[in-house]
């Protein structure tokens, strides 16, 4: 522990603001519009140049959103959801960056955010109730409140594969894309991880490069997105019908436009299931794994779904051999995130891809002119890592956070993330996170998440302020009850059976904790508002 118990000896005046942010992306950016609206100063830290946070740095070819865009977007203003035009079901990653860029400008965000600047510490200075917090430009400033908008998926992971600096030409992590583009044509490309970020490139780098060789580890299920263009009618009619729809999605589990089926898979007789199973993959998108209320509780029932998504793979794909390569069957069914594609699996039809099943034949090291795997070595022009994040707890553990009596958070999470609701950790006190570990974040539609917790936060802030509250942080014993919650759900859940990013398993020596709050946004957003409507239970106010 560290002593902070002391106020530190003051060489120059800090800047003082009310509040200070870390991230600017669609978490920041909302968080700053809402704590200035309340007059408060703040002060937002961007490491990127500009605003958009995920958007800003998954540039890569074919990345978009996989939530129906009309709803991945923010609610709060009812100007900006009537003006703002949506062209396709799934937005690219370049319109939704125009969005944020859009939403910056029509709120003025811009002249509050440094960008360009890493916050590396954040220290509770005990003798003057608030947070010192200094960034790699050297400066240092005080906030009476600090906000940790960081981001679930902003720590890119680069496997820590033998020989990776040997090699002559470029590498690529689809996090942190160059912003100019890639030009692949010519090239023999190498494509290591098959998740979404992969799912979603590879069938593009493969339309370009001559050559293209995708490492799997895992197979992953992939739903058909069936994206399209966005007609007027239909825009018409969401905008005409907004409040409703956005209603429905704050209540249901996901936060997005669905009312969630009742019925579980195991109860419906098997042609009736089955149709149902083909209408969902025809219509596309994420809605396929909600088909059923127990396909996330009920193994019978997951292997229903699994069953035909894997005949659907065989379908597609024609060399049966690769077919089962890319077929799943280690993990439960939506217990990793599926992923959402437009042609994946028809793309190792191609003459000119080929699928490397690392399970069996693993990457040995990484030389000057490929990868080598146990039985060949692969020469290629360019190596994409497609191979995520340290996600959720990534940004956060990367700041040396520090709370009352030198608690250092990072060392209270050695063993997992602890915190109240998701919003708050005891011993940290006036510091709040936003839609990542212990809320349902990752589990729902970002943006909902995002504002609910925006809301949430600052109207126990302006709440606070106004009782003349000095200091916010959850009891230990109301932290400890939450941690133990979010096991509980979780354990209810099949989710633990797969060797997932929700459960830390993509990183070496993370600890295995299931992250986000499985227990859906509508039932979430309701016990936070009992929270407050309870006189803030659970939480410390002094
Ligand atoms: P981010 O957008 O990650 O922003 C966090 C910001 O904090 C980053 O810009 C980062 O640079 C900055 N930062 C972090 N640490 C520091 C530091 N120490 N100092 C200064 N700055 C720092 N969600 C959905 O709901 N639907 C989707 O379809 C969807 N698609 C996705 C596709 C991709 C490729 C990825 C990676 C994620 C996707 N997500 C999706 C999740 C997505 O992350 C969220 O929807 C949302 O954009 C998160 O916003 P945020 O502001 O919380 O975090
Ligand atoms: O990352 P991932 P992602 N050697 O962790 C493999 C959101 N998102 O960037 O499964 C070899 O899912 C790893 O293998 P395995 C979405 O929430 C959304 O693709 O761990 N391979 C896996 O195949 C998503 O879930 C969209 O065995 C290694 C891949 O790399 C989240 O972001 C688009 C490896 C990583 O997959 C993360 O997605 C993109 C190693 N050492 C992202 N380490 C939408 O469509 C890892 N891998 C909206």
């Amino acid at each position: 522990l560290l002593d902070t118990s002391t106020s530190p000896t003051n060489h120059y005046a800090p800047k003082a603001f009310d509040a200070v942010i870390v991230g600017a992306g669609f978490s920041g950016m909302y968080m700053l519009h809402r704590l200035r609206g309340m007059g408060l100063t703040v002060r937002v830290y961007e490491r990127g140049a500009d605003v958009g946070g995920t958007w800003y740095w998954n540039r890569y070819p074919g990345a978009r959103c996989d939530i129906e865009s009309v709803d991945y977007s923010y609610s709060f203003s009812t100007e900006l959801e009537q003006e703002w035009r949506w062209s396709e079901r799934f937005a690219t990653q370049p319109e939704i960056l125009r969005y944020a860029n859009h939403v910056a400008d029509r709120f003025g965000l811009r002249t509050d955010v440094e960008f360009d600047t890493q916050v590396l510490s954040a220290v509770f200075d005990e003798h003057d109730e608030t947070w010192r917090i200094t960034t790699d430009s050297e400066e240092e400033v005080t906030a009476t409140y600090f906000v940790l908008a960081t981001g679930c998926l902003s720590v890119g992971n680069v496997p820590a594969i033998p020989g990776i600096d040997a090699f002559s030409g470029p590498t690529y992590h689809t996090g942190a894309w160059p912003h100019g583009g890639v030009d692949f044509t010519g090239q023999h490309v190498a494509v290591i991880g098959t998740g979404s970020s992969g799912i979603q490139s590879i069938p593009l780098i493969a339309e370009q490069a001559s050559r293209t060789t995708v490492f799997q580890r895992t197979p992953n299920f992939s739903l058909p997105a069936r994206n399209r263009l966005l007609d007027d009618d239909f825009v018409r009619d969401v905008k005409a019908n907004y409040p409703d729809r956005r209603r429905v999605a704050r209540y249901n589990s996901g936060g997005v436009f669905r009312i969630d089926n009742t019925e579980n898979a195991i109860d419906v007789p098997g042609d009736r299931r089955r149709a149902r199973y083909e209408l969902l993959w025809e219509e596309g998108g994420l809605n396929f794994a909600n088909a059923y209320s127990d396909l996330k509780t009920n193994l019978e029932s997951n292997e229903t779904a699994a069953d035909f998504i894997r005949e659907k793979i065989r379908a597609i794909v024609s060399d049966s051999a690769v077919a089962a390569a890319l077929t799943p069957t280690s993990y439960p069914f939506a217990t990793k995130r599926p992923c959402v594609d437009t042609g994946y699996y028809a793309t190792f039809n191609r003459d000119d891809v080929e699928l490397v099943d690392i399970r069996t034949d693993p990457i040995d090291t990484i030389t000057e002119r490929g990868v080598r795997t146990a039985t060949t070595e692969f020469e290629v022009d360019a190596i994409v890592f497609a191979t995520g994040f340290d996600a959720m707890t990534g940004a956060i553990n990367n700041i040396d956070v520090v709370g009352r009596g030198g608690e250092v958070l990072r060392q209270t999470w050695a063993a997992g993330p602890r915190s109240y609701l998701g919003v708050a950790c005891a011993g940290f006190p006036n510091m709040f996170t936003i839609a990542t570990a212990g809320s349902p974040s990752v589990m729902s539609n970002m943006m909902t998440s995002i504002e609910q917790h925006v809301e949430w936060i600052s109207d126990l802030v302006e709440r606070s302020i106004a009782d003349g509250v000095g200091m916010i942080e959850p009891t230990r014993e109301a932290q400890d009850g939450w941690v133990d919650h979010l096991r509980e759900l979780a354990d209810d859940t099949l989710f633990p059976m797969a060797a997932s990013w929700y459960m830390g398993a993509n990183i070496p020596g993370k600890p295995r904790v299931f992250l986000p709050y499985v227990g859906g946004v509508g039932t979430y957003r309701e016990l936070c508002d009992s929270v407050a409507t309870e006189g803030y239970r659970g939480f410390s106010r002094v």
